[in-house]
């Protein structure tokens, strides 16, 4: 069991001794299917449920994989290994959760209009468990709701013990290069062998397919919210929308909302910067009036995380989600259209997108906290749907912060940090505060290295993919911790003369935003509260913070217990 290598790695000598000098110490907890073990070079076997991990059935051995993180502390290098099984569905998340006492089952009967939408918010923002309504009033389907809305959730959904782990394996993957010599060589096979396993397989079966409904199908027959009085109608929350890139074939999962018009139609929310929109732009040179669309619904944690991901255009969100989970995604054909989804998918809607139909979408409670407006987006219309037998519909509700999405935001800051710092070698810390919505406001620390330093990193980031959105970024200097919004107000705002260190842009904005003075097109504001320095025309002494002298520190320790304090 987990715990029993838990057990005994807190309890062993060298944890002791680098419990003090490590952090990663204090965040390593357990996941369902995580066992933290092994030094390598005290020869340890990996244990799962108390039995050596080889003599496994080779079948289950399989599904292992390794997380390993590296730490370094003093002369002593310390190996983490983290063994984790790819959850094979949904269903084996839900287990996970329900084990670790982070899902509640809702037995009675709950509307999926509005009432459901009442629950998630008070349940996410005390913290609590992710919801499954068994009896959603008026249909046989359960709804889960909020299985990704705290960080202790996306540590189960990711399998592991702090979403910086994931940033570690990716850093470990960027600073990996052909090593020196034949042994350094042969060493880094297993680390190849790794990268090839990422990428999606096709196979002939999925649990998807075990019912196939091409007549009398109905987008009316799921359980979908009503999130918000003033909607504009019910919204799938969480699809995992596919399409294919009419120049090069090359696949694209986005989660984009779809509002409900009827049985068979539904709006596709793509927003204009989204790779969905791009597909769709681009169907027009090739002559084609259509673009096929399939719509996965429910699927294991990872895959259904990857869709989220402000991913480079054309980068398989597939071949990440294998990556996430450390095991290939098994992707199943379709059966009305040549596009390919995951086998372990919920439900699936199939169907396609016609050239220049489009329909109004919207009012929609967003996760901005209000309503964004009614506008036009092409209608995607239902070929056939493809479920399990007893489907589960996965969703979720945005609106004002923070929800569920926070935290799918959050663990994004962490994941992508290593690949910023790649580019921003400079960039010490990213944070994006839950009232800032993601893109209203990023929190910045830089090591400041030359004149107007701060602003580069500004430009850069609104160069960067959809941190393009960003409206507000304040760069600090590396001594202030941007996780700690108070720190940075208090030290940012001593330090800027506003008319001086404030620097408006113009350039693509968010879709979502209702204040630009056009959709889509807007202005951003960077604030450099760096430090000034004379080389930027600043002259004036710079005071430093305040801080008590240690030894006076010291001695007030001792007498404070004295004045019975
Ligand atoms: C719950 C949720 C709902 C979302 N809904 C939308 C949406 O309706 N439209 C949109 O353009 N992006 C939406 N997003 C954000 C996109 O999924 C995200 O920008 C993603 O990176 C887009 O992928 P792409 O770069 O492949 O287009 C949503 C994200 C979440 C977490
Ligand atoms: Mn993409």
């Amino acid at each position: 069991m987990l715990t029993t290598g838990l057990g005994w790695f807190a309890a062993s000598d060298l944890a002791e001794r680098h419990r003090a000098t490590h952090p990663l110490f204090l965040r390593v907890r357990p996941t369902q299917f995580s066992w933290c073990e092994v030094i390598p070079c005290l020869g340890l076997i990996p244990m799962v449920n108390g039995v050596a991990a080889e003599s496994l059935p080779a079948r289950e051995y399989r599904r292992l994989n390794r997380n390993i993180v590296r730490a370094r502390s003093g002369a002593a290098r310390l190996t983490l290994k983290f063994l984790t099984m790819a959850y094979r569905d949904l269903r084996e998340f839900l287990a996970a959760l329900e084990q670790q006492q982070e899902l509640k089952r809702i037995p009675f009967e709950v509307d999926p209009i509005l009432e459901i939408t009442e629950f998630a918010d008070r349940a996410v923002k005390r913290g609590g468990p992710a919801l499954l309504f068994e009896r959603p009033k008026g249909y046989d389907i359960p709804v889960l709701i909020n299985s990704f809305a705290s960080m202790r959730k996306m540590e189960i959904a990711l399998e592991v013990a702090s979403v910086e782990q994931i940033a570690v394996r990716i850093s470990e993957l960027i600073e990996m290069r052909m090593p020196e010599g034949l042994i350094g060589k042969l060493k880094m096979l297993p680390k190849l062998a790794e990268v090839g396993a990422f990428f999606p397989k096709v196979v002939s079966k999925g649990v998807c397919q075990e019912v196939v409904r091409t007549e009398g199908f109905s987008l009316l027959d799921y359980p979908v919210l009503k999130c918000w009085p003033e909607d504009g109608g019910r919204f799938v929350t969480l699809p995992l929308v596919f399409s294919r890139n009419p120049d090069n074939g090359k696949r694209n999962c986005g989660m984009y909302r779809m509002q409900i018009y009827d049985e068979r139609t539904a709006g596709m929310h793509w927003q204009t910067h989204k790779q969905g929109a791009e597909h769709y732009r681009r169907i027009e040179p090739h002559g084609q009036t259509r673009m096929e669309v399939a719509v996965a619904i429910g699927a294991d944690p990872a895959t259904m995380y990857s869709a989220v991901l402000p991913l480079p255009p054309d980068l398989d969100e597939m071949m990440i989600a294998g990556f996430l989970r450390g095991s290939p995604v098994e992707m199943v054909k379709c059966r009305t259209c040549d596009l390919e989804v995951p086998a372990n998918a919920e439900i699936v809607l199939e169907g396609y997108v016609e050239r220049g139909e489009l329909r109004t979408e919207g009012p929609f409670g967003d996760h901005t906290g209000f309503y964004s407006l009614a506008d036009e987006y092409p209608v995607f219309h239902l070929t056939s749907i493809t479920q399990r037998k007893d489907p589960i519909y996965a969703t979720t509700i945005v609106g004002p912060p923070p929800m569920e999405d926070y935290y799918m935001g959050k663990a994004i800051e962490r994941i992508f940090l290593p690949l910023i710092r790649l580019q921003l070698p400079e960039v010490r810390d990213i944070a994006m505060p839950a009232e800032g919505i993601f893109h209203n406001l990023i929190l910045v620390s830089i090591r400041k290295s030359y004149p107007g330093h701060a602003r580069k990193v500004m430009h850069s980031i609104w160069g960067t993919g959809q941190a393009m959105f960003s409206k507000c970024i304040v760069v600090v200097d590396e001594d202030v911790d941007v996780q700690n919004v108070r720190e940075v107000a208090w030290k940012a705002l001593n330090h800027i003369d506003p008319e001086r260190d404030i620097q408006f842009v113009m350039g693509p904005i968010d879709s979502l935003d209702h204040s630009s003075r056009f959709p889509n097109y807007g202005s951003k504001m960077g604030v450099d509260a760096t430090k000034k320095w004379a080389s930027e025309g600043f002259t004036r002494p710079w005071p430093g913070v305040i801080e008590m002298s240690a030894d006076v520190k010291r001695r007030v320790d001792e007498l404070w217990q004295k004045a019975g304090l």
